[in-house]
């Protein structure tokens, strides 16, 4: 048998933690022979606690063959402890009249310690994934604390977004949703994200050459795989949970399997006009398991490059709103 993998989660309980973690254990994300060691973090609030209580039962309910493990615990020390993955879930929400500074700096706080622990104490190959919102600059801070793991460990989660913009490809153009490749999103989890149609293909073609509405292109697809996540919202009253834990299935499933492209939001180092500084989405490439290469090179025209720029202000708001906090 494989050694285990232990996946912390953070925020277990919450929405996405109830899809995410029956599809941990069920071989989703690591594959069906890969077993998994559950490593469940939440707040240290007892309403919490107990919910998480409830998720771990009805994951001995499920019977899992790969599950070997489960820890309940609010104590990041233990629920870091040894991580290969870990899952940065939980996230303070922004609540009724609060300044997005505020909700950047409650965050920051939040992830400076986690990042700070899991430096401590996760194992040596230990790769981060972050979704708790703002996730780039959530990313940035936690990454800003690790002395011993790599930079590069760090990673958000556009994939949703990804999924979101493929789907709307592939409705639009009349075609299956395996048609559409490389349609890769740039810059920050927000409305300000760019999904850039130009470089995607449908049946091999390239998708521009398929949908020739640059007017539908340009307006109504950005918008709406920009604000999806609030249409989302407005239908069903909660944010968006059985998709974005689907699609941190996808994320880390593409981030552990060689040749994958997918989008992923990375240290941007400069790369496609973003700040060095800021966590950007971007295209990558899995060479070895947990490890990725961006590509470079993709071209972009004046609509793209403002799409960039809007989206890289943002983001180096986002960060200046932290400097000296992460400082
Ligand atoms: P919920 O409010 O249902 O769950 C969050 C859970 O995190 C709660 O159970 C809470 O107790 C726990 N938590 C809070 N602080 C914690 C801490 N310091 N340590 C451990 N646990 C902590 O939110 P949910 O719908 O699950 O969403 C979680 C996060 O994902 C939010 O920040 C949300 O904005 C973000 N999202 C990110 C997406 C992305 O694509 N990057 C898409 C979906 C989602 O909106």
């Amino acid at each position: 048998m494989k050694t285990p993998i232990r996946v912390a989660v953070t925020g277990a309980a919450g929405q996405i933690g109830y899809s995410l973690l029956f599809r941990i254990a069920s071989g989703a994300m690591f594959g069906p022979d890969q077993p998994v060691i559950l490593q469940l973090i939440e707040a240290p609030i007892e309403k919490a606690l107990k919910a998480l209580e409830g998720v771990a039962m009805e994951l001995d309910d499920c019977a899992f063959p790969l599950l070997k493990g489960i820890v309940q615990t609010s104590d990041p020390a233990v629920g870091f402890k040894d991580a290969n993955w870990c899952l940065l879930v939980g996230a303070k929400p922004r609540g009724p009249g609060m300044e997005r500074a505020d909700l950047l700096k409650d965050n920051g706080a939040i992830f400076i310690g986690q990042s700070k622990i899991i430096d401590a104490v996760a194992a040596d190959d230990a790769r981060i994934a972050v979704v708790g919102n703002p996730a780039n600059t959530n990313c940035m801070i936690a990454a800003s604390q690790a002395k011993r793991l790599p930079v590069e460990r760090f990673t958000a989660m556009v994939r949703l977004d990804q999924n979101r913009a493929q789907t709307q490809l592939a409705k639009k153009a009349g075609v299956d949703l395996t048609a559409v490749k490389d349609i890769f999103i740039y810059g920050n989890h927000s409305p300000t994200m760019f999904p850039a149609f130009a470089h995607a293909t449908i049946n091999g073609a390239p998708a521009t050459s398929v949908i020739t509405d640059s007017a539908w292109l340009q307006g109504p697809f950005c918008e709406t795989v920009g604000k999806r996540g609030a249409a989302i919202i407005a239908a069903r009253g909660l944010s968006s949970a059985a998709s974005a834990a689907n699609a941190l299935v996808d994320h880390v499933r593409s981030l552990v399997t060689p040749g994958a492209i997918h989008s992923v939001a990375v240290k941007s180092e400069g790369r496609y006009g973003f700040d060095a500084n800021v966590w950007a989405g971007m295209p990558v490439r899995t060479t070895t398991p947990g490890s990725y290469e961006v590509i470079e090179g993709y071209a972009m025209d004046d609509f793209a490059k403002s799409k960039i720029a809007a989206t890289n202000k943002e983001l180096a708001e986002e960060r200046a709103f932290v400097t000296s906090m992460i400082s």
